[in-house]
């Protein structure tokens, strides 16, 4: 039978079982959108391409799965392109389907040309200019394993306008292909890493968002507990360990806890997981753990020995590792080590809102969100100071209720996440924690969640500045502040009432913390705006470039 490149895209995307698209129609993807109608895809019309790419994100870091985000040739492209190189930096299984030129003018300066397949190259895992219609179907089979298989990451999928239009005659569609998990493991090396960790006298997980690509937390947690080794995490590694276990020590890095970066100096042995040695967990990197013997276990080889050399490593799926090296695991007490690790937490206290009454301390109100959310509410930020006192104090027991721009440090991400994140989990409350910056750079998208009815609560804390530019001008620029401050700034609880969506503003509240736990348990759209101290700093922290032993406080 004959079908038309658009009608195969659709078929292939309902075969694949996408349920959901965000995306905005142009010239370019216009026969894409028709074959669209009557399908049983339910489209999300963003208000941005920039909060479509990102909607899919939110898709796609609360489910696992790769999710699609449509947009049209030149300024359609153009605008997903932060959202893709997001995904890129934090490996999220992204297929972007964008429309182009027809075939004959491409090189042309045509109306709304831009060489996109040449743009994303360096932004994705990989990228395709489709050629023929008859290609459609091996080439999104493709673009959908290699978004999937391995470690996750972008795909992007240019097509001509005439490829969309054009027939093909299809007998029989090809089959999805299962996702590769790379579990092949050399076994004398987990004898060794067995060894090691059972010879260890101070050793430590240092785990990162390869424990939640690979499904692993519960095999981690008997890791952990049977030998008793204290465990620390990435900021994308949050929620993959129980974060009141004894075990666990908080999270790495430039404001990680102050105990976390000096056990690391501590330890003998280091059994990094999922990890890639990012600048803002590592520090100074030849500083970071420079006196154990480093295991490294990474599903992507060209993570192995890039930055820090390993002792030990193995190019394979974590969880398999796990799985593999458990059975040879002694049970240990530990008790020196431990008691170590139990006076490093009481002399080096983790950071606390201050008893001084002051409801509208950051950490106050984080605490207080979390005590009122139910506990699989799904959590996500946008980036600067707010973001990092999520990190620091929201008590993340479970792996997708976190997502965050990590490797990107994108402003504007977390609204349009939310959106991804409640439409792929209509059971569940997503709760935004924006910036009062952040959240003008995708506020469009407040139309597409009145639109859809999501059941987000946008928290904004409104401190009048880019709080963690201001942070860092104080501290490491002469308090020579320049481009910082919000002279003028909206009134947002205004503003989201114009958008259609309910809204509360604290700083206009009698009874803030009560008015909070109200605000948080309606259901479906709603804004709180809190204010801030502008001199809050995120502490402690490890100034830029320095080893992570000394913190700043
Ligand atoms: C798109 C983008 N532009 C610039 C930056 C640099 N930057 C990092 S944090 C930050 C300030 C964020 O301000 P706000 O959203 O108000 O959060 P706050 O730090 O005040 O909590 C800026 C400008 C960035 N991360 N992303
Ligand atoms: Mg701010």
């Amino acid at each position: 039978m004959n079908y038309t490149g658009a009608e195969i895209i659709v078929h292939m995307l309902e075969q694949k079982g996408i349920e959901i698209i965000a995306g905005i129609p142009g010239s370019a993807n216009l026969p894409l959108y028709k074959a669209l109608h009557g399908s049983k895809i339910k489209h999300v019309l963003a208000r941005h391409e920039q909060g479509a790419g990102f909607i899919a994100q939110g898709m796609a870091r609360s489910t696992g799965k790769a999710a699609v985000c449509f947009a049209t040739s030149g300024p359609g492209a153009t605008n997903l392109v932060t959202a893709i190189a997001d995904a890129k930096l934090d490996s999220v299984p992204v297929v972007a389907f964008t429309g182009q030129v027809a075939s004959s003018f491409i090189g042309t300066d045509a109306f709304q040309e831009i060489d996109t397949y040449g743009l994303t190259i360096p932004i994705t895992k990989h990228n395709f200019l489709v050629r023929s219609t008859c290609e459609l179907p091996e080439i999104i089979i493709e673009a959908f394993h290699i978004a999937e298989s391995g470690r996750p990451g972008p795909v992007v999928i240019d097509i001509p306008k005439n490829i969309q239009s054009e027939v093909c005659n299809i007998e029989l569609w090809p089959e999805f292909k299962t996702p590769e998990k790379y579990d092949s493991i050399e076994d004398e090396k987990v004898g060794e890493i067995i060894k090691t960790i059972n010879t260890a006298q101070k050793p430590l997980l240092f785990v990162g968002a390869g424990i939640i690509e690979s499904k692993a937390e519960k095999l981690l947690y008997q890791l952990a507990t049977r030998n008793n080794i204290p465990v620390t995490s990435t900021l994308r590694g949050l929620g993959c360990f129980p974060p009141n276990h004894p075990l666990y020590v908080g999270m790495i890095g430039m404001h990680g806890t102050k105990y976390a970066n000096q056990l690391m100096e501590e330890a003998d042995v280091v059994i990094a997981l999922g990890v890639r040695f990012d600048d803002r967990a590592t520090g100074k990197l030849n500083e970071f753990c420079k006196n154990a013997t480093l295991i490294h276990v990474d599903i992507d080889k060209s993570e192995i020995n890039k930055l820090k050399m390993a002792h030990l490593s193995i190019h394979a799926n974590v969880k398999e590792v796990i799985r593999q090296i458990l059975p040879g695991i002694a049970e240990n007490r530990r008790l020196s080590w431990l008691q170590e690790v139990e006076l490093k937490k009481g002399e080096l206290p983790y950071v606390e809102a201050p008893d001084n009454g002051d409801p509208f301390h950051p950490l106050r109100i984080i605490q207080e969100v979390a005590r009122v959310v139910p506990e699989n509410t799904i959590i996500t930020t946008d980036v600067g100071q707010h973001q990092m006192w999520v990190a620091m104090k929201y008590p993340f027991s479970a792996s997708r209720t976190f997502l965050t721009s990590g490797g990107l440090g994108t402003m504007g991400f977390g609204v349009p996440v939310a959106i991804g994140a409640a439409l792929a989990n209509p059971e569940k409350k997503v709760v935004c924690f924006s910036g009062d910056g952040s959240f003008l750079m995708n506020i469009q998208e407040l139309a597409t969640i009145a639109e859809q009815k999501c059941n987000i609560a946008i928290i904004i804390f409104n401190n009048g500045y880019l709080g963690l530019v201001r942070q860092q001008q104080e501290l490491f620029f002469d308090q020579k502040y320049i481009g910082s401050k919000f002279h003028v700034n909206p009134d947002f609880a205004g503003i989201a009432k114009n958008f259609g969506i309910s809204s509360v503003d604290l700083e206009k509240s009698e009874h803030p913390l009560n008015d909070l736990e109200q605000a948080l348990k309606v259901e479906g759209p709603m804004l709180i705006n809190v204010p801030i101290h502008y001199s809050e700093n995120v502490f402690p922290m490890v100034p830029p470039g320095g080893a992570n032993k000394i913190m700043m406080d």
